[in-house]
């Protein structure tokens, strides 16, 4: 957010100023307030004009408002919708932005991995982080593990029970865990996952530097289970609807933090993992492989004790198993 116009906001959350005291204690013109004061409004910022000035209202509940007292060093392009986040930040990441995030209330052609489909109706978090980390390729998929620490604690905040499932969905807890360590040898089904979120993260870099990352990030916050797919639920269904605003600003200070302290990145994604200890199938490009996760390893590659001995799962689409 433009800084004078922060200024604007700081001073009005005091208590109502008028368009001269405001000139006066930012230090521009009556004019330059006049027309701070209107773009906020655009923003979706409520400034009455009172008789004893500028009276500031309710900080908008979501949009660019999200930038406003926001405590990590992220810059927000705010849309109302867009076709995906993360192809508007690869763009913004090729004219060589840094530190910009990409958000929007609706996504309608949102991606998920694979090119798979992500549903996106108004009402989510929907959001891409454009950073330019001096990190080697191989690292990036820390930072998606970041990401998913970041959201599960967010949304832990926001009272969601949410854990993480390995590499990088958020679900929703529903006692699960009650049942993991199942006898080998049983006859075992999936669990039906209660999906929350999900992270895409792309790249572009050299063999020994990344040149950009983009973090996409996608959270179903105030949607109805209705409109979303099957095995989706979101923040309004455990919660009831909560001010996205804070939500996406802990979301976001919480990454801030982890991306300074690489070493904390592991040890928090196993504090909110669901999938430690639990029995899994793992749908990998080379086969298969069932058996219990155990550990996960830089950057992000899990452990699993099978009936043949441990394997190592670089990549794959993963699914909790429990017994029939
Ligand atoms: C993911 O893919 O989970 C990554 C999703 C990333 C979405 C964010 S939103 C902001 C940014 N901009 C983008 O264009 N993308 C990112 P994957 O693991 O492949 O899961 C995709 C599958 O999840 C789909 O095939 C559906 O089955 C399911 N799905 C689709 N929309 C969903 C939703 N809103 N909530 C939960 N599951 C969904």
């Amino acid at each position: 957010m433009n800084d004078t116009r922060r200024a604007v906001l700081d001073a009005l959350a005091d208590g109502p100023m008028s368009g001269p005291e405001l000139a006066d204690a930012l230090d521009v013109s009556r004019n330059a307030v006049w027309k701070h004061v209107e773009a906020l409004r655009k923003s979706g910022f409520e400034i009455e004009s009172t008789s004893d000035g500028y009276r500031l209202g309710e900080i908008p509940e979501f949009g660019p408002a999200v930038e406003y007292g926001l405590e990590a060093p992220f810059a927000i392009e705010y849309h109302d919708s867009i076709g995906s986040t993360n192809d508007r930040a690869r763009e913004l990441a090729g004219e060589g932005a840094k530190d910009v995030v990409v958000l929007t209330d609706q996504q309608v052609g949102g991606r998920g991995r694979l090119e798979r489909e992500w549903v996106g109706p108004s009402g989510g978090v929907w959001s891409s982080l454009v950073l330019r980390p001096e990190i080697p390729p191989s690292h990036a998929p820390l930072l998606t593990l970041a990401a998913a620490v970041a959201v599960t604690r967010a949304a832990r905040e926001a009272g969601v029970p949410a854990e993480i499932k390995w590499p990088n969905d958020v679900l929703l807890t529903d006692g699960e865990a009650n049942e993991r360590e199942s006898e080998q040898g049983a006859d075992e089904i999936p669990v039906q996952p209660e999906k929350l979120s999900g992270i895409l993260t792309e790249m572009e870099g050299e063999a020994d530097r990344v040149s950009w990352v983009v973090v996409g990030i996608g959270v179903n916050v105030n949607i109805d289970a209705d409109e979303l797919p099957d095995g989706a639920t979101s923040v309004q269904e455990s919660v009831g609807t909560i001010n996205r605003r804070v939500f996406t600003q802990r979301l976001l200070e919480e990454f801030d933090t982890l991306r300074a302290a690489p070493e904390k990145i592991l040890p928090a994604w196993r504090d909110h993992a669901a999938t430690l200890g639990q029995r899994v199938r793992v749908e990998t490009r080379t086969g298969t492989v069932v058996g219990t996760a155990v550990d996960i390893e830089s950057p992000g590659v899990l452990v699993v004790e099978t009936d043949e001995g441990t394997v190592r799962v670089h990549a794959g689409d993963c699914e909790h198993l429990r017994p029939a």
